[in-house]
């Protein structure tokens, strides 16, 4: 809702100063045109200096009060959609809270009963028709929040908390991308906006709620004791297991997320290996240490993590 008012405001400054682009240029051709020819012989028209130009005058004047007139047309086109924007009725809004990291959006859907709060990352659900009203904030350096088919742009500042508000009216996945030069792989913090039925967004807050689940056979388990006795663990959380490491994106759900690393690669078991055996060759300068597992070990990991659907 709130970019089909930026829209408009695009749509009426792109009209307005298109058209008056081609007056300018008509004006010109005109003058180009009309213009007395003159040649080698011809003697200055001194006499124009003293003749007084009515005409002229009017028409410069006539223009300049157009040009003001637009302008101020603009201004308050302007104000208005502004006007608009902030109008959003908030009632009965999602509130969830951002987190910009390099190079990587961290979610948080919290609620006041312990236990029903979870973190999601690189990936918002939001229901359709309702309005969300996200805080931002940002761990490390300035974050820009934008999802272009939504609303405009909102940074992310180290230290503060700001506010976004927005609703979507369509279902549909909406690409957003940090706007903010962040770093090395500040092209690769890509974040997705699925905007979905009331219905399907409760499934999923439900789903994604819940914790875990055990391992069932041999490898998973052994997938599961490297994860949560090794590093792994000090930097990422999947709750209930003891991992409680913040520094890193919540994997309780990992495997529900399409893409992995902030929309750098697909979420396959292939990819999935690689990036635990060597993060940076998928994503130059990513925070994740690489690993030394051996082939078996990186196989049990990569089962483990495959239950957490
Ligand atoms: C020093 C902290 C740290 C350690 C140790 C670490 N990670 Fe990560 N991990 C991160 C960060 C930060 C990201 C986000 C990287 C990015 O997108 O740029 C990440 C991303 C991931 C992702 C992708 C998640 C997503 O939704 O995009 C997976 C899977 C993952 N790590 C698994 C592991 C496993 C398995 C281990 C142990 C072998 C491990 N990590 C060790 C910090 C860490
Ligand atoms: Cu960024």
């Amino acid at each position: 809702m709130q970019a089909s008012h930026i829209l408009a405001l695009w749509n009426v400054t792109l009209t307005v100063c298109s058209l008056v682009f081609a007056a300018v240029l008509i004006a010109l051709l005109i003058a180009v045109t009309r213009a007395p020819r003159s040649s080698r012989d011809t003697r200055p028209d001194l006499e124009s200096l003293e003749r007084p130009e009515k005409r002229l005058r009017r028409v410069v004047s006539g223009a300049s009060i157009a040009s003001v007139a637009v302008l101020f047309c603009l201004l308050l086109a302007d104000v208005l959609t502004d006007r608009a924007l902030s109008r959003l009725p908030v009632a009965d809004a999602v509130h969830l809270e951002m987190t910009g990291h390099q190079w990587w959006w961290e979610a948080r859907y919290d609620d006041d009963t312990p236990g029903r709060s979870f973190a999601v990352a690189n990936e918002l659900h939001v229901p359709v028709g309702r309005p969300v009203i996200v805080s931002l904030k940002a761990d490390d350096v300035i974050h820009t929040f934008w999802v272009p088919n939504l609303h405009g742009k909102k940074d992310m500042i180290p230290g503060r908390t700001s506010t976004i508000e927005f609703r979507a009216d369509q279902p549909g996945t909406y690409r957003g991308q940090c706007a903010e030069f962040c770093g090395l792989e500040h092209a690769l913090m890509a974040l997705d906006v699925v905007a979905e039925s009331p219905a399907r967004y409760d499934a999923w807050v439900r789903h994604q709620r819940a914790v875990a689940p055990q391992p069932v056979n041999g490898l998973q388990a052994q997938g599961e004791h490297l994860f949560t006795a090794g590093a792994c663990a000090g930097c990422h959380t999947v709750r209930g297991t003891s991992a409680r490491g913040v520094l890193g994106p919540d994997l309780t759900h990992v495997m529900s997320r399409p893409m992995l690393a902030a929309g750098t690669f697909e979420n396959t078991p292939a990819n999935m290996e690689s990036w635990i055996k060597a993060p940076g060759s998928m994503k130059p300068g990513t925070t994740m240490p690489a690993s030394q597992f051996s082939a078996q070990e990186l196989k049990a990991l990569v089962a483990w993590l495959g239950t957490l659907q």
